[in-house]
């Protein structure tokens, strides 16, 4: 019998694991077994399952019925009264025992399975080119004398990023690690051994999101499919996709073709055409990739502000109606749409509706943020429509312009998220806010009675350095207010759906997502799923969840996945 203090090589750790001796041999005769009920269990686990017959060389046959007591199965069935995406796994010399209430939890049991594996079983992910938005694939040039600004980590792959960095080289390709290319191997392993357990699992908060920025530095399909994979394998269940902004629009929308040939592409000061979009056909693949694997895409559309590019194709949305380029600098900018025209909230509407129909998501994202007062207050149309409608200043403006899109998304049954800049305002009922200049805008959004999202700059934005917020900061991640106010806060329960690590890429090129995001989202993900700190502690056992990474980046590394040299663990 192990010792009871035994932890699993498990990232994020489950709620309650005990070892119970002994181990369970996967097979060449292991079969599948769907118990009947009332959810298709084999349709939701077959993307897992494939990845699980992929990596291991085994048939994994779905069985009609029990299999004789000489092979091992694994059983995969209903589980009642349970919170959602909760399952158990129970391991025992004769087999495997998944139950799960809904699909996410049938997944997250899985990717448990297959994170007891050993790191063999795991297959390179797609590579993909360094810089797809210029013309060559490439990253840009360094320039000699070029340095980050301060507190800003260096875009481009260094020494210290490891042999696995990606290629700086015209025509080189990241190149995957040793270990990833000995793992594109067939497995030599007959029989994959696990032990004897029993996990019991669900998540500690609904709301564990990663955001990425496909507008200042843009990312292929395959790119982004590929971090689905690596958010999945976490648990990590919103991909929270930014993808307008003022360096580009991102989004193909039929009825409005310039915001993709025009606002796709920007003159970058070296001279390159910069840009890309996603098909409408590219979004619905991402999104019916993501929610085979349990995650539900986010879109975000950034109103009234962070709007250059639609601006540069459409500039009759602006309160001046000048002609302005695709915006090249990283920063926040003074043109947004026009308030007081109605035509803007007609454009809104179509491109709104086009997105709905691509993101089944119960929420959208308005942004809402960085808004500067300049135009508004210029205006004379902005200006007439605060007379009207009785509104003070430019924040009431903006209150007022996200309370019109956030109602018309509510008479179509999705909820607004708004960054905390929203809550200068009053908020059309249901509108989440999405704190991220600290723990202050999720306390007011609760003690107005909204849904908070809990994304601070100081511990999960992971376009900041690692020296600022570094592995341990992001593991130590509360999403309640560390003093404990919240639980103070009548009625407020619940109301703090869970945090999201931030990537904005104004600094990350494709090529180095993968060391800006790992390991720390490792942490994040034991943040956001795992239970808190237990026995009274107020920090995670930051020691202990290193043993764990290092056991665990040998599966990071064999997925291909750059930038988890030890000293980076
Ligand atoms: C602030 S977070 C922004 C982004 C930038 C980010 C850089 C937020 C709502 N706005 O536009 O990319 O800082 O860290």
């Amino acid at each position: 019998m192990p010792p009871a203090n035994t932890r699993l090589p498990l990232i994020p750790y489950p709620r309650s694991a005990v070892l119970t001796g002994g181990t369970c041999a996967l097979n060449k005769a292991t079969r599948v077994l769907f118990e009947s009920g009332p959810h298709d269990l084999a349709s939701w686990a077959a993307p897992m399952l494939d990845l699980l017959r992929r990596g291991t060389g085994l048939a994994l046959p779905i069985a009609p019925a029990l299999s004789g007591p000489t092979h091992t199965s694994i059983t995969v069935g209903h589980l009642d009264g349970q919170p959602a995406e909760a399952y158990t796994l129970e391991i025992t010399e004769a087999g495997v025992v998944l139950r799960a209430g809904d699909r996410e939890g049938l997944i997250w049991g899985l990717q448990t399975l297959r994170q007891l594996l050993p790191a063999e079983v795991e297959r390179p992910l797609p590579r993909v080119a360094a810089d797809p938005g210029r013309p060559d694939g490439n990253l840009r040039p360094r320039p000699a004398d070029w340095l980050p600004p301060p507190g800003k980590p260096s875009p481009w792959p260094t020494a210290t990023l490891g042999e696995d960095a990606g290629g700086q080289g015209r025509g080189q390709r990241n190149a995957a690690s040793a270990a990833a290319a000995t793992a594109a191997q067939p497995a030599p392993h007959p029989v994959w051994s696990l032990p004897c357990l029993q996990i019991a699992d669900q998540p500690r908060y609904a709301w564990r999101g990663l955001l990425l920025d496909s507008c200042r530095h843009f990312q292929q399909v395959a790119a982004i499919e590929r971090l689905i994979d690596l958010m999945s394998l976490h648990k990590l269940n919103r991909l929270h996709w930014h993808l307008t902004e003022d360096q580009g629009w991102r989004l193909e929308i039929k009825t409005r073709p310039l915001l993709t040939e025009v606002g796709a592409w920007r003159l970058d000061s070296d001279g390159v055409r910069y840009g890309g979009f996603y098909t409408q056909e590219e979004a619905r693949h991402v999104v019916a990739y993501a929610a085979a694997r349990g995650i539900t895409v986010v879109p975000e559309i950034e109103l009234p502000g962070h709007c250059r590019a639609a601006l540069a194709a459409y500039p009759e949305l602006s309160c001046r109606g000048i002609a302005l380029p695709v915006e090249t600098a990283w920063g926040v900018f003074p043109d947004i749409y026009c308030a007081g025209n109605d035509a803007v909230f007609s454009f809104l509407e179509e491109v709104l509706t086009e997105v709905l129909d691509l993101f089944p998501s119960p929420f959208i994202h308005l942004g809402g943020d960085e808004c500067p007062p300049d135009r508004w207050s210029e205006c004379p149309r902005c200006r007439e429509r605060m007379a009207r409608e009785g509104l003070r200043d430019a924040d009431e403006l903006r209150g007022w312009f996200v309370r019109q899109i956030a109602t018309w998304l509510a008479e179509r049954g999705r909820r607004a998220i708004g960054w905390d800049e929203v809550l200068a305002g009053e908020l059309a009922a249901g509108t989440i806010v999405q704190s991220w200049r600290g723990f202050a805008g999720a306390t007011e959004a609760r003690r107005r009675g909204h849904d908070a999202i809990v994304s601070p700059i100081s511990h999960v934005y992971l376009d900041q350095d690692v020296a600022q917020v570094g592995l341990e900061t992001v593991l130590g991640f509360e999403p309640e207010d560390p003093r404990g106010e919240s639980a103070s806060l009548a009625g407020s329960a619940g109301r703090t759906l869970g945090g999201e690590m931030c990537v904005w890429t104004e600094w990350i090129p494709q090529a180095v997502l993968d060391e800006r995001v790992f390991p720390r989202a490792c942490g994040g993900s034991e943040a956001l799923w795992s239970p808190p700190p237990s026995g009274g502690a107020r920090r995670r056992d930051v020691a202990e969840f290193r043993a764990r990474l290092v056991n665990h980046s040998q599966r990071l590394r064999a997925l291909g996945v750059a930038g988890l040299q030890a000293s980076r663990l």
